[in-house]
């Protein structure tokens, strides 16, 4: 009886051990968990920060830590190559959770920047259980029922139904920050846009296929050419009309933000052997007459832009200077003449920062103090 009784002894052995495993590896993702949680502040949320191991996920990281942003659980999520390392915030290391992990814990809101793939895939997800997303993709971006947001320049046009709001793309938020006050005053009736776009742009592997190159070592190409040395005229895939879909961001994304179809904006996207800061020129011509200082007067005080310009002191914006700085600075500031109502002026911003990760903050933070959480 005893000896045909054991296998059976050993299997409820087994599985008793088999129980307290499982047991102690959620008690180990719970104590992961407890680490991610930060002491309460008033108003405190639960944030997941999708793509929070990639250039502009750090920057949200970074950004979210400056601007104290009230967070009881921080939950980053990257692929799942990336699960189980840890990305550090608030002096903590945070473990890197999996998607379904990070929508178990029901977030508050999810900053999204894992490519338009990733969002379409699971934007939907993260709001099905309630969650504001705000994503840095182009997945969203110009569907006819989701906003997309400069908090600056249309901040109020978020609705309480508003549960997946995108980001505009890098180029496209320098520009819209510096046309609005202009739009508003002398009417923007054609824009004519050649940016100067840094490596940081396309993501952390560019960086790298730059580096190798100034190091002489044979490594991963993201572009088709050798970037260092070098200026590619064209910033991502070509669309039918044999424009950029960064040239055609800035076409489309710039009327949608302004809320006015009438503008034309035609686009030249050039990357150029620049680690961080994008740079653009553009030409401007106005419906009415302006005077250069009014319109000088007019971006100085609109809130996120730095005017920097002083010829005679060579002064003017450069995106080395740009870097880990939040405003858009605008320079060279000066009428066309060789068109009425036009203007020549040179904008520079970070693009992973206003262009990317502080922009979104910044309309987490609108919808913050406007009692969304
Ligand atoms: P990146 O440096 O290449 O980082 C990509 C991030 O996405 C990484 O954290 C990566 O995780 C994660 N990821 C990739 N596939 C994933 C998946 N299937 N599931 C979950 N996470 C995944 O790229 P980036 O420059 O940060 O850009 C990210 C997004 O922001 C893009 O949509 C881009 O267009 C947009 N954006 C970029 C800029 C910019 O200036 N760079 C500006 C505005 C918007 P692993 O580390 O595990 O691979
Ligand atoms: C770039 N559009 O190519 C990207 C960043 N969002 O710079």
């Amino acid at each position: 009886m005893f000896l045909c009784e054991k296998p059976q002894l050993i299997s409820i052995v087994i599985e008793t051990l088999s129980k307290i495993s499982n047991i102690y590896i959620i008690l180990l993702r719970c104590s992961k968990i407890n680490i991610q949680r930060f002491a309460a502040m008033k108003n405190s949320i639960k944030v997941a920060v999708v793509g929070a191991t990639g250039m502009v996920g750090r920057t949200m990281l970074k950004v979210l830590e400056e601007r104290n942003f009230p967070i009881s659980m921080l939950l980053p999520v990257a692929s799942e190559r990336s699960v189980g390392s840890t990305v550090r915030f608030n002096e903590a290391d945070v473990n890197v959770v999996s998607m379904e992990e990070a929508i178990a814990q029901k977030p508050d809101l999810a900053l999204f920047s894992a490519g338009g793939d990733t969002s379409l895939q699971w934007a939907p997800k993260f709001a099905e259980v309630g969650c504001t997303v705000i994503d840095n993709s182009s997945a969203w971006r110009m569907h006819a029922d989701k906003k997309l947001i400069v908090p600056e320049v249309n901040g109020a046009a978020i609705g309480a139904s508003d549960l997946i709001i995108a980001n505009p793309n890098c180029s496209t938020i320098q520009l819209v920050m510096t046309l609005k006050p202009l739009h508003d005053a002398f009417g923007a009736k054609r824009v004519i846009v050649s940016t100067y776009q840094s490596v940081s742009g396309t993501g952390k592997e560019a960086i790298d296929q730059m580096e190798m190159e100034r190091k002489g070592v044979d490594g991963k190409m993201v572009y088709p050419y050798p970037i260092d040395r070098n200026c590619l005229p064209q910033c991502d895939v070509f669309t039918d009309n044999d424009y950029t879909k960064e040239e055609m961001k800035l076409t489309n994304e710039t009327c949608k933000i302004l809320g006015d179809k009438s503008v034309h904006v035609v686009a030249t996207a050039v990357r150029v052997p620049v680690t961080g800061g994008h740079s653009e020129s553009v030409n401007v011509e106005f419906e009415k007459a302006f005077e250069v200082d009014e319109v000088k007067r007019l971006l100085a005080n609109f809130p996120g832009i730095r005017v920097q310009d002083q010829p005679e002191l060579k002064m003017y914006p450069m995106p080395l200077y740009a870097a880990g700085k939040d405003e858009v600075f605008v320079g060279r500031i000066r009428r066309d003449f060789t068109r009425e109502n036009t203007l020549n002026m040179w904008i520079v911003s970070d693009n992973l920062r206003k262009g990317a990760a502080t922009n979104a903050v910044q309309i987490a933070e609108y919808l913050l103090a406007n009692g969304r959480w």
